[in-house]
């Protein structure tokens, strides 16, 4: 009979006929059928992009069956779950990245061959997926790869903006910003389901009411807005396992002021329901500073409201005592963005659940992890309590509740000592009363986790120093590391199959620590060649990136020399411009005799400044600039190049990044918390120019300080310096900053206050005085540039020490270490 459910299923499953196949004439059918019945064009007439648009849909099926299976999976086997709370991922491009990790990528090539379609021409049809600024985003996307990867039973919760980061157009060499419309061709990937929304509440006043004779507190919210849920699947590689990424978008709901349509006034009812939109609707495009911004606010409340609505739907399905919740349930707050989640947990535990403050703070105390990205104190975030107040009422008093007893705690054990009490306590009183959101989400974490070694005794020593003397325990380090599937497979092809060819197998997509294999052959004459030639080809199609956007021509015999990130002064872009108008100098001054030892460079440039970040913008300005005169002057030519490549972001870093030969991470020591651009190009085996900071610290450890080039002050020397200020300016720099304010290069009143930084009397970030070692370093990049076998040697070993930066080891670690989760994996032969 039909009666019992695996009846039922077998019967579907036979009317499905199975799984869908991927032999290529399987398909072929499925991609036509996308255009004909999703895309709606006719099979005998389509372009590029629509073809692109059905070959997504026929691979989003195929996740989708993989993710199914994943979760019916882990509903069987109800193993505890880690989720990961993240306000911004970068995940860029899926179509590569999908097919590879599903296995079937050769097979789509083929079929789409036979369609008289490329796939690789395809794949550029794709828009990225851009909802984070930079590093912390960018890492957010590494880590849920490795979590399907390694198979963790893991769900990441985002916001789904509609606009994304800006998109940058450099016009007469300045900044603008436009809005990123990612979403208006359609997003082929993600899955709306209407059937996962949840009333997310804002304003209104909290009362007390009588609960069979217990007092309790019940939020009455002057706003509801609906929050309906968009998933993402994520495909591990090398395994069924598809974790689903579920990003929340706002719409007005219909739970609450039903009355407004009834005043008459109902085109003013409607207008301001769609107001409820706006609360997905932007990306705030400043990864510096956080003020108390009402909208950001409610973003965070909002994303972290679904979310946890739906962690406890989930955990209740299985469980009903909530004893159990922290051994199925372990969340992470990926930075203070999202820690208004431990409100919000003990809101629901106490107003809702009725457990009692002390069960529901330990429950509390239990799930929650906490990493923090950032260096500086004035990084981290604050909230003012009045805007608090208004927007989460029953919040703040939770807030003041938990920071209550910390504080009565905190006096027990480090008696009546004001000033620490009022530097660890989670209200900041001051001109304008705050929550330090960090303190907060230290206060109940078990796991406070910095992003590399350095970092991490950074915040032990100096950010939360007060925090690691009462709890030590607390205070962990998990260094960042990106996915090698991602920045390897994808990017780099070629490469990716000469390392698979040398180590005899391709086991090390998933066992990363197997390229230190590579060791073995670094000085191998057969695979330099290769290695070369795999170089040459990736430069090659990076050059002609280059002259398409640019109209620059550049040499492949020159060394690409790159730093990519976001524009900051503490990244110093600009120590790299005033070196490349040094270089421009010497070269310049030099006998023509003389000319024929130098070794040719293409510097390559590019990131976004914030949109209100003067000193950033600047320096995109004095990069053009520079380029002008440069890669004008004919008496130069191939010697020098100088090229700003704009709006950079995933996609163009995965064609980047192979291209570099060279990348500079010349931070001042003791500001970037990790790094992890770095990691991807060492991947690619790019050679690093660097600053003793983040996590080139721990490079250096693995491949050793012969095979990059340090240079620069030691976090330790930096406090000295800057008492010690401009006379340390040697002249070299003092010279090149000249011709910038003599005008040189045009634009003289417009830098004057860029140069001001430097040579103002303050130089805060150190170029003055970081300048000559700085040149160092590049002399020695150049020499050895000069001598192919051993830059090549230098560069596999780049590559072969690689592996202690995939984020497999990172994410490994969180598991057993923070999360205390394991594998589920959905077994291959079901
Ligand atoms: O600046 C840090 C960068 O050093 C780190 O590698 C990255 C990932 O941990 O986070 C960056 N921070 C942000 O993107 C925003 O605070």
């Amino acid at each position: 009979s039909l009666g019992s459910d695996s009846a039922k299923a077998e019967r579907m499953f036979r009317l499905m006929d199975g799984f869908l196949k991927n032999d290529s004439i399987s398909l072929q059918q499925d991609i036509l059928r996308h255009v004909e019945y999703t895309v709606a064009r006719s099979r005998f007439n389509f372009d590029d992009f629509e073809a692109y648009q059905a070959l997504a849909h026929s691979v989003r099926d195929r996740l989708i069956e993989r993710s199914h299976d994943t979760q019916l999976y882990f509903k069987r086997k109800d193993p505890k779950r880690v989720y990961f709370l993240s306000f911004e991922y970068l995940m860029g491009r899926s179509l590569s990245n999908s097919v590879i990790n599903l296995g079937i990528r050769d097979q789509y090539a083929d079929a789409l061959s036979q369609l008289g379609f490329e796939f690789e021409v395809l794949a550029e049809q794709e828009g990225d997926a851009a909802l984070g600024n930079g590093g912390l985003a960018r890492l957010s996307a590494c880590q849920m790869d490795s979590m399907a990867t390694l198979d963790y039973p893991a769900w990441g919760y985002g916001l789904r903006y509609e606009y994304g980061l800006f998109r940058q157009v450099i016009l007469d060499g300045f900044q603008h910003e436009q809005p990123d419309f990612w979403l208006n061709f359609g997003n082929p990937w993600e899955t709306e389901r209407v059937h996962v929304t949840y009333p997310v509440k804002f304003y209104g006043v909290v009362e007390e009411e009588n609960l069979n004779g217990e007092k309790c507190n019940v939020w009455i919210p002057g706003e509801v807005v609906e929050a309906v849920a968009y998933d993402n699947p994520i495909p591990g590689y090398g395994t069924r396992n598809t974790i689903t990424l579920r990003l929340w978008a706002g719409k007005p709901s219909d739970q609450h002021d039903m009355e407004a349509y009834n005043t008459g006034d109902y085109i003013n009812a409607v207008v301001c329901r769609q107001k409820a939109e706006n609360i997905s609707s932007v990306l705030y495009p400043d990864d510096r500073s956080f003020q108390g911004k009402e909208l950001r606010l409610k973003q965070q409340y909002f994303f972290v409201s679904a979310s946890i609505q739906d962690i406890i739907r989930r955990f209740r399905e299985a469980h009903s005592n909530f004893d159990e919740f922290p051994e199925k349930v372990a969340l992470q707050l990926n930075d203070t963005h999202p820690s208004l989640a431990i409100a919000e947990v003990m809101r629901v535990l106490v107003d809702k659940e009725h457990l009692g403050w002390n069960k529901a703070w330990d429950i509390a105390c239990k799930i929650f992890s906490f990493t923090i990205h950032a260096v500086i104190a004035e990084g981290l975030e604050k909230i003012p309590v009045d805007l608090l107040g208004s927007l989460l009422p029953r919040h703040l008093q939770i807030i003041y509740e938990i920071n209550f007893k910390f504080v009565e705690e905190l006096k027990k054990r480090i008696g009546l000592d004001y000033n620490r009490l009022s530097r660890m306590s989670i209200i900041e009183e001051g001109a304008v009363k705050s929550i330090r959101m960090a303190n907060l989400a230290i206060v109940c974490s078990h796991s406070v986790n910095g992003v590399s070694k350095v970092h991490s005794e950074l915040l032990k020593a100096k950010l939360f120093k007060d925090f690691y003397e009462l709890w030590p325990e607390k205070f962990q380090c998990k260094t960042n590391g990106v996915t090698q599937r991602r920045w390897i497979v994808v990017s780099n092809p070629s490469l990716c199959a000469l390392i698979s060819k040398w180590l005899g197998t391709e086991a090390w997509i998933r066992d990363v620590d197997l390229l230190t294999g590579l060791r073995a052959y670094a000085a191998d004459p057969d695979l330099q060649q290769e290695w070369m030639m795999v170089k040459k080809v990736n430069k090659m199609r990076l050059a002609e990136y280059i002259e398409a956007m640019s109209g620059v021509k550049v040499s492949l015999d020159a060394m690409f020399d790159v730093q990519t990130k976001r524009i900051h002064e503490y990244k110093r872009q600009l120590l790299n411009i005033l070196g490349i108008i040094h270089r421009y100098d010497c070269i310049k001054n030099m006998e023509k005799s003389q000319r024929s030892k130098v070794v040719p460079r293409v510097c390559i440039i590019g990131g976004k400044a914030a949109p209100g970040y003067e000193i950033a913008k600047k320096i995109i300005k004095l990069c053009h600039a520079v380029a002008e005169k440069i890669n004008n002057d004919t008496d130069v030519g191939d010697l020098l190049k100088l090229v700003f490549i704009p709006d950079y972001n995933v996609s163009v870093a995965e064609l980047v990044i192979p291209g570099a030969d060279l990348s500079q991470h010349i931070s001042t020591a003791g500001h970037e918390a990790s790094g992890t651009g770095s990691m991807k190009f060492l991947m690619n085996g790019c050679l690093l120019l660097a600053t003793e900071d983040g996590s080139t610290v721990e490079i250096v450890e693995e491949i050793g300080a012969d095979n990059l080039f340090l240079f620069g002050a030691k976090i330790h020397e930096v406090p000295k310096l800057r008492e010690e200020g401009s006379p340390k300016m040697p002249l070299q720099c003092a010279r090149v900053i000249r011709m910038v304010r003599d005008g040189y290069f045009g634009f003289k009143d417009y830098f004057e206050s860029l140069c001001d930084t430097v040579d103002g009397g303050k130089d805060f970030y150190l170029l003055g005085s970081d300048f000559e070692s700085y040149l160092e370093a590049q002399a020695a990049a150049d020499k050895a540039f000069a001598d192919p076998n051993k830059w090549t040697q230098m560069s596999i070993l780049s590559t072969a020490g690689s592996g202690r930066f995939s984020s497999d080891r990172t994410i490994r670690d969180y598991a057993e270490k923070t999360w205390g989760i394991e594998p589920c994996r959905f077994p291959s032969d079901g």
